[in-house]
C-alpha cells in the first residue's frame, strides 16, 4: 500500500515563509471519531508556524456527542488552534463554510470535509502554489478511505471535469497537460474541483465573490466556483503532491431538511448566473426544470458583470476543450474527429476479463453487437471470440472488436453498457488499478460484482474498496 507521496514528491523542498493557513472544516451529524480523525490528522501533519487555527463549524448538528463532550475533547486534547462554531440553525456546507471563512484570519483558506485523513507534507505543496501566484486555488489529489474498513490508500492522479447534467467527473490528465519541467510533480490544470478539499488566498475568496450563499445544503458549490475561479481570471489546479484522503460513502447520510432536491436548486442557479447560452445543454437533458424558479440571483450577476467575468464559451474553448458540446452550440469542429482521427487506437492488451472471485469472464448480456446492452459474468469459454476484450492506448475496453465499455454520462448510478467507442475519453476511460481493480475514471469508482442486488452476475459502479469482488485480470 502506497501511503505516502511518491518517490519525486518526496524529493521536493519547499520555502519555510509560506503563508499561513486557517482550516475551515464544516460538518453535519459527522461521527465523533470521523471528525478527530481529520483534525488530529492536521494537527499533527502541518508544521505548527503554519497552522494559523482550525475552525470547526457545527451545522446545527444533532448528535449529543458532538456537543459538550466535543467541546471538552478539544479543550482536554487540542487546546489552543482549535475553534468551534455552532450554527444556531442547519446552512448546509455552502453558507457553512462561509460562516467560518468569516472567523478565519490566517492568510489562506484550506477547506476540508469532516471525514478526512491529510497525509504527511499535504500543505506546503499546496500553500507554496498560492504563495507563488494569491490568483491561484489548488486541491490536493484526493485519496480514498474505505467506508467499510476505514483503510487508506491512494488514488490515481485524475483531474476534474463535469457532465452536461451539471455532475462533476473524474477525467485522466490529457498528455498535453502532464510534465513539463516538474515532470510528475507539475501543478495540473483542473477545469474544476470535487469541491470539499481545497486551498485559496482568504483575500482572494473574499474579492471573488465566496459562494453564492442562495446555494442550499450540499452541491453544485463545486462547478460554480470552478467556473467562477477560470473565468474571472483566476487559476485552478491540482497539486499531485498533496495527499488528502476522504472517506467516499455509498449514500449521503442525511437529507434537506424540506427533503429539497438542492444539487438541482443549486445547478439551477448556477446555470442562469454562468451558463450562457450553453444552459440549454443542461435544459435538454432536464426539460423540467426549464420553469423551474430558482430564487434571486441578480447579486450573483452583478458579482459577474463587476469581475468582468470570460463568457463561458470562453472557458469552453480555453479550460475545458475537451467536453462534447452536442445541439445548436456544438463546436464548428468537434474535438471527437480531431481527436481520434482516422487512425484506430494502438493495442495494448486483449483477451478475456476475468474475475477471479466467481472465476467467471465479463460478457456482453445479450448480443454483443447491441448498442445499450448491459455486461455480466458468465462461464469463461475460450474458444468465444464475443468474449474478448480489447484494452487500447485511449484506455477503452472494447468487446468483440465492436462496442466500448461506457458509463452513462448522467447518472453515476446506471451500470456500465455497451456503447459506441466516441474516442474522447471520459465515460470511456478504464485503469487498471493496484489490487487488480478496474477504475472507471469519470465517475472514480471501481467495476464491482453485485449478488446481493439484482441476478447473479450482474456488474455495478462501486466505491474502490480493494475487496475481491472487484478484482479483474485481463488474461489472453
Ligand atoms: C462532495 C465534496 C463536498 C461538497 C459536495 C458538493 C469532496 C471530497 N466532497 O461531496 O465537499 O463539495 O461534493 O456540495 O470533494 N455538511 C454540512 N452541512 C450540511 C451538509 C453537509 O456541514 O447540511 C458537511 C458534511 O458534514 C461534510 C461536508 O459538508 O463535512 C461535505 O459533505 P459530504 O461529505 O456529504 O459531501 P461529499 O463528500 O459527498
Ligand atoms: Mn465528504
Amino acid at each position: 500500500m502506497c501511503r505516502t507521496p511518491g518517490m519525486p514528491c518526496k524529493k521536493k523542498s519547499y520555502p519555510v515563509d509560506l503563508p499561513v493557513a486557517s482550516v475551515v472544516i464544516c460538518f453535519y451529524n459527522e461521527a465523533f471519531s470521523a471528525l478527530l480523525r481529520t483534525v488530529h490528522s492536521v494537527v499533527d501533519r502541518t508544521p505548527a508556524h503554519l497552522l494559523h487555527e482550525v475552525i470547526l463549524v457545527d451545522d446545527n448538528s444533532d448528535f449529543d456527542d458532538l456537543k459538550g463532550e466535543l467541546d471538552d475533547y478539544v479543550q482536554k486534547y487540542l487546546p489552543g488552534k482549535i475553534k468551534v462554531i455552532r450554527n444556531t440553525k442547519r446552512e448546509g456546507l455552502i453558507r457553512g463554510r462561509m460562516i467560518g471563512a468569516a472567523q478565519a484570519t490566517g492568510e489562506v483558506l484550506v477547506f476540508l470535509d469532516s471525514h478526512c485523513e491529510v497525509n504527511v507534507m499535504w500543505l506546503q505543496p499546496l500553500l507554496a502554489v498560492i504563495h507563488g501566484d494569491p490568483h491561484t486555488v489548488v486541491c490536493p489529489v484526493i485519496d480514498i478511505i474505505s467506508a467499510d474498513t476505514l483503510a487508506y490508500s491512494s488514488s490515481p492522479v485524475v483531474r476534474g471535469g463535469f457532465n452536461w447534467g451539471l455532475h462533476f467527473k473524474w477525467d485522466l490528465v490529457p498528455l498535453a497537460e502532464l510534465g513539463g519541467a516538474d515532470g510528475a510533480t507539475a501543478p495540473i490544470r483542473s477545469p474544476t474541483m470535487a469541491g470539499g478539499l481545497f486551498a485559496m488566498n482568504r483575500q482572494y475568496f473574499n474579492e471573488l465573490g465566496q459562494y453564492d450563499s442562495g446555494m442550499d445544503i450540499w452541491g453544485g458549490e463545486n462547478l460554480e466556483i470552478s467556473f467562477r475561479i477560470w473565468m474571472c481570471g483566476g487559476k485552478l489546479f491540482i497539486i499531485p503532491c498533496s495527499r488528502v484522503g476522504h472517506i467516499f460513502r455509498k449514500r449521503r447520510p442525511y437529507g434537506s431538511p424540506e427533503g429539497q432536491d438542492t444539487m438541482t436548486h443549486n445547478s439551477l442557479r448556477l446555470a442562469h448566473v454562468w451558463l450562457d447560452e450553453y444552459k440549454e445543454q443542461y435544459f435538454s437533458l432536464r426539460p423540467d426544470l426549464k420553469t423551474k424558479s430558482y430564487g434571486n440571483i441578480s447579486e450573483r450577476v452583478e458579482l459577474r458583470k463587476r469581475l468582468g467575468c470570460q463568457s463561458f464559451r470562453w472557458y469552453l474553448d480555453h479550460v475545458y476543450p475537451e467536453m462534447q458540446i452536442p445541439g445548436p452550440n456544438a463546436r464548428p469542429q468537434q474535438p471527437i474527429f480531431i481527436n481520434r482521427g482516422p487512425k484506430r487506437p494502438r493495442v495494448l492488451q486483449r483477451g478475456r476479463l476475468y474475475h477471479f472471485q466467481t472465476n467467471k469472464c465479463l460478457v456482453a448480456q445479450g448480443r454483443p453487437s447491441q448498442k445499450g446492452s448491459l455486461v455480466v459474468l458468465k462461464a469463461c469459454d475460450y474458444r468465444d471470440p464475443t468474449q474478448i476484450w480489447i484494452y487500447n492506448e485511449e484506455h477503452e475496453l472494447v468487446l468483440n472488436n465492436l462496442l466500448c465499455l461506457d458509463m452513462s454520462e448522467t447518472r453515476s448510478s446506471d451500470p456500465p453498457r455497451l456503447m459506441k467507442c466516441h474516442g474522447s475519453g471520459g465515460s470511456q476511460q478504464w485503469t487498471f488499478g493496484k489490487n487488480n481493480w478496474l477504475y472507471q475514471v469519470s465517475v472514480g469508482q471501481c467495476l464491482s460484482v453485485v449478488d446481493t442486488l439484482g441476478p447473479k452476475g450482474s456488474v455495478a459502479m462501486a466505491i474502490c474498496d480493494g475487496s475481491s469482488s472487484q478484482q479483474w485480470h485481463l488474461e489472453g
